[in-house]
């Protein structure tokens, strides 16, 4: 069969953090880090940390708040970290407790309930343990029957466990999957580094797929495709081997670190071409779509990718951001834009779901409207 996208749902975190308050934050840091090796820099030894600023990170990126876990933790400068208690192994971990939320919404937009679903992928960024895996304790939680599986390509954690998904119940392994992308990155964010302390922000997005021939109304997949092409620019060094690593790493090389200048320069060109070429080959053009729900990293890159495939100036409902409420989220950043800006579509009105990131990956999926 066929395949749709029946509905999405939704996790934030309660709080969020401002741009106001972030810089605060690391300001008060890094002053203190310069006083305390005022000598070395005085000496040459060492560079002075220069302050954040919100007017830099505004424009730089269009990000003015992200949800968070644990604002308190992120923002205390004796910690720059979010505090995260461990639980007993018989309560729901907190990737699962953020997914089954996002999973339950979905599944209530459309009068659904686990036991409907009989497969949950659960792809993220990073995950919480190496086993068991997570996605088979959502599906325990939510009552699944089937099967799960944990993933994780970055920021096309959510497009690349989608096709995963089409082609399960293509194949007839399964009628009805949930994809549920908790990305929890804050913990993987080096809060003493200027350049990428501002980026991510917390949050869970699910989304339900089924066999097109139920007749259900939603997206069908009109076509998916994924690419990747190896890079060090995005780059985090945690992994199991940490731990018995000699000499042991740096904190640091365990967090997230970038190269933006050049994620930005070469990432852009290649997602703009795969986007094209996807296009043609399933015989549309770009008037042929009503939005693009591109990946959420930076809003400078979104303009000239969009730019790119429109090939011509469009307007911010073709291609929205979610940047100023959600930072980056990561894997989940492209399903999230989407889930928040499509209720205005009429049926066969078409549209493109777009992830890029780490690795480098793109994720392209061409999604069409459909009445029941
Ligand atoms: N405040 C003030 N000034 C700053 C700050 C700051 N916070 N940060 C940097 N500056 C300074 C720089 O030091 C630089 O100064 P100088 O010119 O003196 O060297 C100046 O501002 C300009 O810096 P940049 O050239 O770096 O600024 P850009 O305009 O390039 O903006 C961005 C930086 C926002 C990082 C931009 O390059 C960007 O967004 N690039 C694309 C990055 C991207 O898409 N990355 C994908 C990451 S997401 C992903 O793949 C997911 C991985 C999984 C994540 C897991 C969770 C943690």
């Amino acid at each position: 069969s066929d395949v749709i996208i029946r509905s999405t749902g939704l996790w934030t975190p309660p709080h969020s953090i401002s741009n106001a308050q972030l810089v605060e934050s690391y300001n008060a840091y890094a002053a203190r880090w310069n006083a305390e090796h005022a000598g070395e820099i005085e000496r040459g030894e060492r560079e002075a940390k220069q302050p954040s600023s919100v007017e830099f990170i505004e424009k730089a990126s269009g990000i003015r708040s992200r949800y968070a876990i644990d604002p308190d933790g992120i923002l205390d400068t004796s910690r720059l970290r979010p505090k995260v208690e461990p639980r007993p192994d018989d309560a729901l971990c907190l990737m699962a407790e953020a997914g089954v939320v996002a999973v339950k919404d979905a599944l209530n937009r459309v009068g659904l309930d686990g036991g409907d679903v009989d497969g949950v992928i659960c792809s993220a960024t990073s995950m919480q343990r190496t086993y068991p895996c997570v996605a088979i304790e959502i599906q325990d939680a939510i009552g699944a029957t089937g099967f799960g599986f944990d993933m994780s390509v970055a920021c096309s954690s959510a497009t690349f466990a989608l096709q995963q998904a089409v082609n399960a119940i293509r194949c007839g392994q399964a009628n009805r999957i949930v994809v549920v992308t908790p990305e929890i990155t804050t913990p993987q964010l080096n809060y003493t580094d200027r350049d990428s302390h501002f980026i991510f922000g917390d949050v869970a997005v699910a989304v339900i797929l089924e066999r097109a021939d139920w007749g259900n109304p939603g997206w069908k997949i009109l076509s998916t495709r994924l690419k990747t092409q190896y890079s060090n620019n995005i780059r985090s060094n945690q992994g199991f081997l940490n731990r018995c690593e000699e000499p042991a790493r740096d904190e640091d090389e365990m967090l997230f670190v970038q190269n933006g200048r050049r994620v930005f320069k070469e990432v852009c060109p290649m997602v703009a071409e795969m986007i094209l070429q996807h296009m043609g080959d399933c015989g549309l053009t770009p008037d042929d779509m009503k939005r693009l729900w591109l990946h959420q990293a930076n809003s400078n890159m979104n303009r000239v990718i969009a730019q790119k495939v429109f090939g011509r100036e469009y307007a911010d409902a073709e291609a929205p951001t979610i940047l100023d409420e959600f930072a980056n989220t990561a894997g989940a950043g492209s399903v999230v834009c989407f889930h928040r800006h499509n209720d205005d579509f009429e049926t066969g009105e078409k549209g493109l779901i777009c992830s890029f990131g780490a690795g480098y990956s793109v994720g392209s999926i061409f999604v069409e409207r459909v009445a029941a």
